[in-house]
């Protein structure tokens, strides 16, 4: 009777939906257990070598999501101390597990108390000590390492990051959608830090959106503010893409590149930094429709960035990205004139309640998923 059910629950076992799959993580749950000490040997008052323990280092550049596909058990486990011996009177410590995690991760116990934060690159925490070995203290015998199970929560800078060039309008575009005041400038770099204005809805409920430093093409070696602006990034749920409709000129030994260009270019910049951030929602926001023949310019570019895919062979070789941004909303807009801010406003909104619905979706569908194998493991109690 239990093989039956074991063979339908297995049959009805569907693997999870790539759909329901959140792009983006921001809190990751891991078991971690530091090593048992060795024993001792009380004959000649030897001492047992402490258990190695567990610890995160913070390192630019990672994902939770990286972290968690690295980790696919969840679980990290230090190695034991080794006994003493006849040969060896102080038994060898055991190794420490050193885990990468992102900077801008806080651990958090199984009571929610926050035990680091770790908020700036090589900060390091000792989430679980190995235990002592065996000595007279404790009778030779060795103590169980700690075990716990922690919390990764990234702090998130803001729900949205402003993506662009310099002078598409971001500041613009802040100042026009939320009650911060960012410096406005016609020449590039005017932006220094991560400006965050909060857009507020007339139900209470606020977004915050961070204008990220300016970004140029070769950011991902650092050029520029690169990696400063890169690692922002990482730490927003959205990405807010912003072109200028008539395109950008960094300066007159850049060649000045249209509107599609500048898509691939921002395109290819995350893409070499971090694939991963591809994944990310995004939507598009086409700035300064106002001006004259933007709206001819936009008829005419239409197709290619409605299907960014298409367009590829006509892009110039050292922006071409090897796989394009997947848009969820394309929006052409003047910050300057506040002309559909409040379009753009909605929709944001909408995609991140959306977003979080995801996220839900994701976690039912996972407990499900566990809880039919549980079932299947131990099979159901028949009473
Ligand atoms: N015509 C027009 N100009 C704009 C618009 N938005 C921004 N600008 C101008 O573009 C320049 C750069 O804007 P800024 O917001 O500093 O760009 P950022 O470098 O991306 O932050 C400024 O001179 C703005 O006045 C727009 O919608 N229409
Ligand atoms: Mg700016």
């Amino acid at each position: 009777m239990v093989q039956l059910f074991k063979y339908l629950l297995k049959s009805t076992k569907s693997p999870a939906r790539a759909h329901f799959r959140p792009s983006f993580l921001d809190t990751l749950r891991l078991t971690v257990r530091g090593g048992h000490g060795g024993n001792g040997l009380p004959k000649y008052g030897g001492v047992g070598g402490q258990g190695g323990c567990v610890y995160f280092v913070a390192k630019e550049g990672l994902t939770l999501r990286k972290l968690a596909q690295n980790m696919k058990d969840k679980r990290v486990v230090a190695s034991n101390g080794e006994d003493s011996s006849k040969v060896s009177i102080f038994g060898q410590r055991g190794v420490d597990q050193r885990i990468e995690v992102p900077v801008g991760v806080q651990i958090y116990d199984e009571q929610q108390k926050l035990l680091a934060d770790l908020n700036e690159p090589d900060a390091k925490c000792i989430v679980a000590g190995g235990g002592t070995g065996g000595c007279t203290g404790n009778n030779f015998i060795g103590r169980p390492g700690a075990h716990r199970t922690v919390n990764l929560d990234l702090k998130l800078i803001a729900d949205v990051g402003l993506v662009g060039f310099p002078n598409a309008g971001k500041s613009t575009f802040l100042k026009a959608i939320s009650n911060a005041k960012p410096k406005i400038a016609a020449y590039p770099f005017t932006t220094i830090r991560p400006q965050i204005g909060t857009i507020e809805y007339s139900d209470l409920r606020s977004i915050t959106v961070a204008d990220l430093p300016g970004l140029i093409e070769g950011a991902h070696a650092n050029f520029g503010m690169g990696h400063k602006f890169l690692k922002h990034i990482e730490r927003t749920r959205l990405l807010l893409f912003m072109v200028d409709i008539f395109g950008f000129q960094l300066s007159p030994q850049h060649p000045h590149r249209d509107c599609l260009a500048n898509i691939y270019a921002l395109n290819k910049e995350l893409e070499l930094y971090d694939p991963t951030l591809l994944e990310k929602p995004c939507v598009l926001l086409l700035n300064k429709m106002d001006k004259e023949g933007a709206q001819d310019l936009l008829s005419k570019l239409k197709p290619s960035i409605t299907n960014l895919e298409s367009g590829l062979e006509h892009c110039p070789e050292e922006v071409r990205p090897s796989r394009v941004l997947k848009f969820e909303h394309i929006l052409p807009i003047s910050a300057k004139n506040s002309v559909r801010v409040t379009h753009v406003k909605k929709q944001l909104r909408q995609t991140l309640d959306e977003l979080a619905a995801e996220h839900q979706l994701a976690d039912t569908e996972l407990i499900k998923h566990q809880l039919k194998q549980r079932v299947g493991v131990r099979g159901p109690k028949i009473t």
